[in-house]
């Protein structure tokens, strides 16, 4: 797989030493002399990074789909959050349990908990990665049934079943990644205000755990050189659009992912085009936080609603999950952090 990756990228290099070259030439005309030789573009070195399983993956998204619907105030949720909690701490990270309350869109009090898993935590160039955790109470994009709850199979689960393969195999490997890397797991993110509530539309309803963190995180001066959030990252067949907020606030941070899974060929989930701006946990870290962090979303152009079709319906469940999707996204984010030099 290395292999492949670097006869890839041989060719991007090319092609960049052509324009390069191009531009040595303008400066020729503007009467400045040409640098003896266009500086020379190195190819990537070849790295060993460790294999992502998609089987194992898979398992953690249906773990997690097996204590039903992780809604807030429920005892699946609970037991879930322990359920990961513990997942991570056997996995090598040290977890700090972010316990608080907020208000949902119709004043209940929802009891909810991030949980922040550091690894490498004396390295002081930092990656923060996220999914949400929490499923969204009612399913009301279902024609048939839009107030009770779903699996969210795809929808929380799939990226969480993926940071806990990438966690699972970083640490079983004997070389890890320079940099430090953090995994939020934010809580309440689909508690957002449904269209049959009546009454004006509360937009900031939406990411509850990630909008707290935002404003008192887990250590008071914690900063990342960027983050990466995973949101409905399992469908089979899945594409990834460079989403509006990402590209405003980030765009090299999209770049180099984009690349990385264009390396690895996966271009046909990372597609290059780019969507609007959606709301989602990354929003709030950009604009509260202040740390640049994209979005990978399922994106469905010829869908709708942007999302696929199974999006808040009962549909969102194992059926939708691909191990293809899976390892595409997993395998990328490992190739991301083992290269990223300190
Ligand atoms: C909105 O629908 C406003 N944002 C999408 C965020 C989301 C919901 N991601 C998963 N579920
Ligand atoms: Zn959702």
């Amino acid at each position: 797989m290395v292999l492949t990756g670097l006869m890839k990228n041989n060719k991007n290099i090319f092609l960049g030493a052509v324009l390069s070259a191009g531009i040595v030439l303008l400066g020729c005309d503007s009467g400045k002399k040409p640098a003896e030789k266009p500086v020379e573009a190195k190819p990537l070195p070849a790295i060993a990074t460790p294999d992502f399983n998609a089987d194992s993956s898979y398992e953690y998204v249906a773990a997690q789909v097996a204590f039903g619907p992780r809604v807030p105030n429920t005892k699946s949720h609970v037991d879930c959050g322990e359920f990961l909690a513990r997942f991570f701490m056997k996995h090598g990270g040290f977890i700090y349990r972010q316990e608080f309350t907020s208000k949902a869109f119709d004043g209940t009090d929802l009891k909810l908990k991030n949980l922040v898993v550091t690894f490498n935590h004396k390295a002081t160039k930092r990656i923060l990665l996220a999914a949400h955790w929490d499923t969204r109470p009612f399913a009301d994009q279902d024609k048939a049934n839009p107030k009770k709850p779903f699996d969210g199979a795809n929808d929380g689960a799939s990226g969480v079943g993926i940071l806990m393969e990438l966690a699972r195999v970083i640490n079983a490997a004997e070389k890890k990644p320079d940099v430090g890397f953090d995994i939020i797991l934010f809580d309440g993110e689909d508690y957002g205000q449904p269209m049959f509530y009546p009454g004006e539309y509360q937009n900031d309803s939406w990411c509850l755990g990630s909008q707290y963190w935002a404003t008192h995180k887990h250590k008071a001066n914690y900063s990342a050189y960027y983050g990466i959030l995973l949101d409905m990252v399992g469908a089979k067949d899945a594409t990834f659009a460079k989403e509006g907020v990402s590209m405003q606030s980030a765009p090299s941070v999209v770049q180099n992912v984009w690349s990385a899974a264009a390396r690895l060929g996966y271009a046909k989930h990372f597609i290059s085009v780019q969507s609007e701006p959606i709301t989602d946990d990354h929003t709030y870290i950009n604009k509260l936080a202040m740390i640049p962090m994209i979005d990978i979303i399922e994106y469905e152009m010829s869908d709708g609603n942007y999302f696929g079709s199974y999006w808040h319906t009962h549909n969102d469940n194992m059926d939708v999950i691909d191990k293809n999707t899976l390892k595409a996204v997993g395998q990328t984010l490992i190739e991301v952090l083992y290269r990223e030099q300190l």
